[in-house]
C-alpha cells in the first residue's frame, strides 16, 4: 500500500513540473559553492548577453538562494511563441569596483536560431533569492515572481511580472519575509502567498505592540492587477521558516505547512482558505500552537503517503527521562490536524542523520525503548523493563553500513532493506522471539519508511 501511494505521489509531483514545463536544476550545497559549468546553450545565452552590457563590465551570474530554479539560466516557453526564452540573473560591474551592485535579469528570445535580449528587468536587490513561475491556467499569460535578497539578511523585496501578447509588465512589488505559490483555494490556478511585516513606518508607530505584526498575505490575479484578496496573522515570535510543505488538511482541502522556528523550538502553523477568506487557525490559537512545538525533528512530513503532512513531536524512549537532552533518545510522534484537533497518527523512531524512519506497532507503544550504538551505526529496540541499561529483551536491530560491509553483516545474522547510494540499510531480530511483541520480517518492511 505504501509503496503504491508513494509512486502516485511522485508521479503527481512529476505531473506539476510537466504543468509548469520550465526546465531547472537542483544543486547541492558543495555545487553550489562553485559555480556550475555551463551547458553549451548556457554559453550561448551567456555570449549573446555579454555582447549586449557595456564594454568595461563583467557579468557575474548570480544564482537563486532557494526555491525550486537554483540556476542562473531558467530556459522555459513564457510567451505564446512555441520556442523557450531564458532568463538571465546577474550583476553588471564594472571592472574597475569592487562594489555589490545591483541584480539585473535580462530575458533574451531566439532569433534565426541566435538568442538575443529581448527584455531587461531592473533587480530590487543585490542577490537572487527566489524565482517562482506560474503559467495560468486561464491563459491570462505566465507570472514570472523574482524575489531579491540584500545584504540585510532580512530585508528582501520581490516582483511579479506578467506575459501576454502584449508583452511584459510589472504588476506588484512589495517586501517579504517568505513567499510560495499553491493553489490554496482549489480553483486549479496557483496564487501567491507572501509572509511581511505589517510593521507602520517607524514615525507612525503609536502603539509598539502593533509594530510587530507579521501577515501572511493571499495574492490573486483578478480584475488585471494583483490584488492581496484576504490576509491572516502568524504566530509572533517565528524567527524562520525551514519548509513551506505544500499538501492537504485529511479532509483533502489544500493546506500549506509552515514548519517554523523561534530560537527555542520548531513548531507548524498551516494555513488554508476557508469561507472565502486565509485562515491560520494553529498558529492565530497559542494553546494548538504550543501542541506543536518541538526542540527537534524540523519538518512535517508524509510519513505514510496519503498525500497529508504529518506533523512531528518528541518525547524521551522510556528510561531516559533524567539523561540531559543530548544523551537522550527520542520517540517522535506523528499527528494529523483534522481543522479542530489534533489526531495522533505514528509513533516512531527517526533517524535523521540516514533520512529514515521507523514507525512503531500499537503494541510497541509506551513499553519499546531504544539504545544507539553510533559508532556501528545502529540502534538496538527493546522491552523496557525499568533500566535502558537492561536490553535483556531485545527485538530489533536496525544498522547502516558501507555497501562493502554489508556482506560481513548479513554472516552476522543482518539482513538486507534498502541500498541507497553507498549505504545498506540492514535489519537484525533476535534468535529468541519475545511473545506478544515480536516482529514478522513483514512488519519490519513495513514499518521503514525515509524521513528527508
Ligand atoms: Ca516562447
Ligand atoms: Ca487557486
Ligand atoms: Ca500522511
Amino acid at each position: 500500500m505504501y509503496g503504491r501511494r508513494k509512486t502516485g505521489f511522485i508521479y503527481f509531483l512529476l505531473l506539476c513540473f510537466v504543468l509548469t514545463g520550465c526546465s531547472y536544476t537542483q544543486l547541492s550545497m558543495d555545487e553550489l559553492l562553485v559555480p556550475p559549468k555551463l551547458s553549451e546553450e548556457q554559453e550561448e545565452i551567456y555570449t549573446a548577453l555579454n555582447n549586449s552590457v557595456k564594454s568595461g563590465t563583467d557579468i557575474k551570474l548570480l544564482y537563486p538562494s532557494s526555491g525550486n530554479y537554483r540556476s542562473a539560466f531558467v530556459i522555459c516557453n513564457i510567451d505564446e511563441e512555441p520556442t523557450d526564452e531564458a532568463l538571465v540573473f546577474y550583476s553588471n560591474q564594472l571592472q574597475s569596483s569592487n562594489t555589490s551592485s545591483s541584480v539585473c535579469v535580462s530575458i533574451l528570445d531566439q532569433e534565426d536560431g541566435n538568442w538575443v535580449v529581448k527584455w531587461e528587468l531592473p533587480g530590487d536587490g543585490t542577490r537572487m533569492d527566489k524565482v517562482m513561475i506560474v503559467q495560468d491556467q486561464e491563459s491570462r499569460g505566465t507570472f514570472i515572481v523574482l524575489g531579491y535578497g540584500t545584504i540585510m539578511q532580512n530585508e528582501k523585496n520581490f516582483c511579479v511580472y506578467r506575459v501576454d501578447g502584449d508583452g511584459i509588465s510589472s504588476l506588484y512589488a512589495a517586501p517579504y519575509y517568505e513567499m510560495e505559490t499553491f493553489d490554496i483555494d482549489g480553483d486549479g490556478t496557483e496564487e501567491m502567498l507572501y509572509i511581511s511585516s505589517d510593521a507602520p513606518k517607524q514615525s507612525d508607530v503609536i502603539f509598539p505592540e502593533e509594530a510587530s505584526k507579521v501577515t501572511a498575505k493571499l495574492l490573486k490575479y483578478q480584475d488585471g492587477e494583483m490584488q492581496i484578496v484576504s490576509s491572516v496573522d502568524v504566530a509572533p515570535g517565528t524567527a524562520g521558516y525551514v519548509q513551506f510543505g505544500k499538501s492537504m488538511l485529511p479532509d483533502e482541502s489544500p493546506a500549506l505547512y509552515l514548519d517554523g522556528y523561534t530560537g527555542k523550538y520548531y513548531n507548524t502553523q498551516i494555513l488554508m482558505f476557508r469561507d472565502g477568506v486565509l485562515q491560520n487557525p494553529i498558529g492565530t490559537t497559542p494553546e494548538l500552537l504550543e501542541q506543536t512545538a518541538r526542540e527537534r525533528i524540523t519538518r512535517s512530513a508524509d510519513v505514510d503517503g496519503d498525500g497529508v503532512l504529518e506533523i512531528p513531536t518528541v518525547e524521551r524512549f522510556p528510561g531516559y527521562e533524567e539523561y540531559e537532552s543530548a544523551d537522550a533518545l527520542y520517540l517522535t510522534n506523528w499527528s494529523v490536524y483534522n481543522g479542530q484537533t489534533f489526531e495522533q497518527k505514528y509513533t516512531s523512531y527517526v533517524n535523521t542523520r540516514h533520512g529514515f524512519i521507523f514507525k512503531f506497532p500499537e503494541r510497541w507503544k509506551g513499553v519499546v525503548s531504544a539504545k544507539a550504538e553510533i559508532n556501528r551505526g545502529e540502534v538496538v529496540f527493546f522491552l523496557y523493563n525499568g533500566s535502558v541499561q537492561n536490553d535483556s529483551y531485545e527485538l530489533l536491530r536496525l544498522r547502516v553500513v558501507q555497501v562493502g560491509e554489508s556482506d560481513a553483516a548479513v554472516k552476522e545474522g543482518y539482513s538486507r532493506l534498502y541500498t541507497q547510494g553507498q549505504l545498506c540499510f540492514m535489519y537484525k531480530l533476535p534468535e529468541n522471539e519475545v511473545p506478544n511483541y515480536a516482529l514478522s520480517v513483514q512488519e519490519v518492511i513495513d514499518n521503514f519508511g525515509w524521513y528527508e
